[in-house]
């Protein structure tokens, strides 16, 4: 499940693949350096309501990392020529906040189709001391559970659990269905990474293409309170937290 070139069969069997130096240590420490300066600056900021995410707008100096090369290679070869952006940010642990995320599954919290996968591109290192991720590899072929939030402990106690140590530049495929969390950090060294989901550009949900074919002529630009009068949104659920 992991190797310097992706194998798009492993992928889709296990729903997981971790590229090994996508980008240089150089380009990752680069953008590291950029998150903090945007978190001083005010063009990230940390969101409430979750206890990892850093937002950040398509026009944010962070949103660049959208045209490196590697990035795009991967999510062309990901969609056959064809990926959207469903959403991008950053996740951290840090001292503001070191808690475990429960085990879910990202789906219920996207829009748009089924088929999509994030690239977790790691700035910094991560792995299970500093609150890295773990995944259950081929718990996408569960499909979406028909509700968000945390999954039961003993679903997952017998189950493989995959928890890679990734460097700076390394970045964890992984399909928004599977199964996944991340520990308690039990160290001072931050963990953060960008997490970069992409879907096929014709996805409606897509908000950019990172290729040549055009969007979907069925994106809907509505909030979700124009288009619903009652929903778990509008009542405060909002995230795997
Ligand atoms: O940042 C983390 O540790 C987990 C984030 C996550 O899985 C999510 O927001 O869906």
């Amino acid at each position: 499940m992991e190797g310097k070139k992706l194998s798009c069969d492993v992928l889709r069997r296990t729903g997981v693949f971790i590229l090994r130096e996508l980008i240089s240590t150089e380009l990752a420490s680069a953008y590291l350096k950029k998150y903090y300066r945007s978190l001083e600056d005010g063009s990230a900021m940390p969101r409430e309501n979750h206890l990892t995410e850093v937002s950040f707008g398509l026009n944010a100096p962070l949103a660049t990392i959208l045209n490196e090369s590697a990035i795009r290679e991967l999510a062309l070869q990901v969609f056959d020529g064809g990926a959207g952006l469903h959403n991008i940010r950053v996740v951290r642990k840090d001292q503001h906040n070191v808690e475990e995320v429960f085990v879910h599954q990202d789906s219920p919290y996207c829009l748009g189709f089924f088929d999509r996968f994030s690239m977790f591109l790691a700035l910094s290192a991560c792995d299970d001391k500093n609150g890295g991720l773990f995944v259950y590899p081929g718990t996408h072929n569960f499909g979406y559970l028909g509700d968000a939030g945390a999954i039961r402990h003993e679903l997952t106690a017998r189950m493989y659990k995959f928890v890679p140590s990734l460097l700076p530049g390394d970045c964890l495929v992984m399909h928004s269905a599977i199964w996944h969390g991340s520990s308690r950090s039990r160290t001072d060294q931050p963990r953060v990474m960008y997490d970069i989901q992409i879907q096929p550009v014709e996805d409606p949900s897509s908000i950019i293409s990172l290729s040549d074919r055009a969007l979907s002529s069925w994106r809907l630009r509505l909030e979700n309170k124009e288009i619903f009068s009652s929903s778990r949104f509008q009542r405060g659920h909002r995230g795997p937290r």
